[in-house]
């Protein structure tokens, strides 16, 4: 356990659409951390048109996975500009690969992972909007925006994800079953996993706040 005043280094995982942005914006709105996001990094460089985003804008449409060297590159830089901080890590590292160069730079405290079902995945992600500046993330049964297609917020436009097509998300399950899965085995390995399964947010996470308050963070 970490209740020193060190900063805190979390990892969340678990398959595309099992609420990692949902909970991580909990977290972020309950503890002092800093939320990481390897997908919003990724559509905002896709977004501004640089150099990386030309790359990976056909593979994230297609639903395979930006190469490692490219990912480590991106997310290490954005962890430099953390160093002091406490973050949570959403969505990198995601293949054997990035996480072992992860480990050779950085002790985790503590990694959450997420087990829900796939028939509830897809039946989400189909309903799933976000707001581009922010990555805000809404979802047309379970917390639609106050206004039909607009940010709470700022009250900008919500878009559909390129890659939340059914054919996609297949394909991005797919993914996850065999490059993401084995790290479940990495970090329980390392003792540093801790698993939620469940259905719902609402259920899962009061566990995952208590998890983190007991052990983590102080509140
Ligand atoms: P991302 O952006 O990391 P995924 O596929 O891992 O994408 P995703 O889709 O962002 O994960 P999530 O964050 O786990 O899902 O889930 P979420 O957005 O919070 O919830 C999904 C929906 O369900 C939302 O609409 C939410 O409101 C709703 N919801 C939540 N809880 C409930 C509930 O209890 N009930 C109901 N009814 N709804 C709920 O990565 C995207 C792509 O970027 C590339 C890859 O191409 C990847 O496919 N990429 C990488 N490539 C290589 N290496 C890396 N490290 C990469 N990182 C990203
Ligand atoms: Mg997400």
């Amino acid at each position: 356990s970490n209740m020193s005043s060190k900063p805190v280094r979390a990892l969340i995982m678990g398959p595309p659409g099992s609420g990692k942005g949902t909970v991580s914006e909990r977290i972020v709105s309950t503890f002092k951390v800093t939320h990481l996001s390897s997908g919003d990094v990724l559509r905002s460089q896709i977004k501004e048109g640089t150099e990386v985003g030309l790359k990976a804008k056909a593979i994230v449409e297609k639903g395979g996975l930006v190469p490692d060297e490219v990912m480590i590159e991106l997310i290490m830089a954005k962890m430099k500009e953390l160093s002091g901080e406490s973050w949570l890590l959403d969505g990198f590292p995601r293949t054997v690969v990035q996480a072992g160069k992860l480990g050779d730079k950085q002790e985790l405290d503590v990694v959450i992972n997420l087990d829900v079902p796939f028939d509830t995945i897809i039946d989400r992600i189909s309903k799933r909007w976000i707001h581009p500046g922010s990555g805000k993330t809404y979802n047309l049964d379970f917390n639609p925006p106050k206004v039909p297609g607009k940010d709470d917020d700022t009250g900008e436009d919500l878009v559909q994800r390129d890659d939340d097509k059914p054919e996609t998300v297949r394909q991005r399950l797919k993914q996850y079953e065999e490059m993401t899965k084995p790290l479940i085995d990495f970090y329980t390995k390392q003792g540093t996993l801790k698993s939620f399964s469940g259905t719902e947010t609402n259920v899962i996470w009061p566990k995952v706040k208590d998890y983190l308050a007991k052990n983590f963070f102080k509140q």
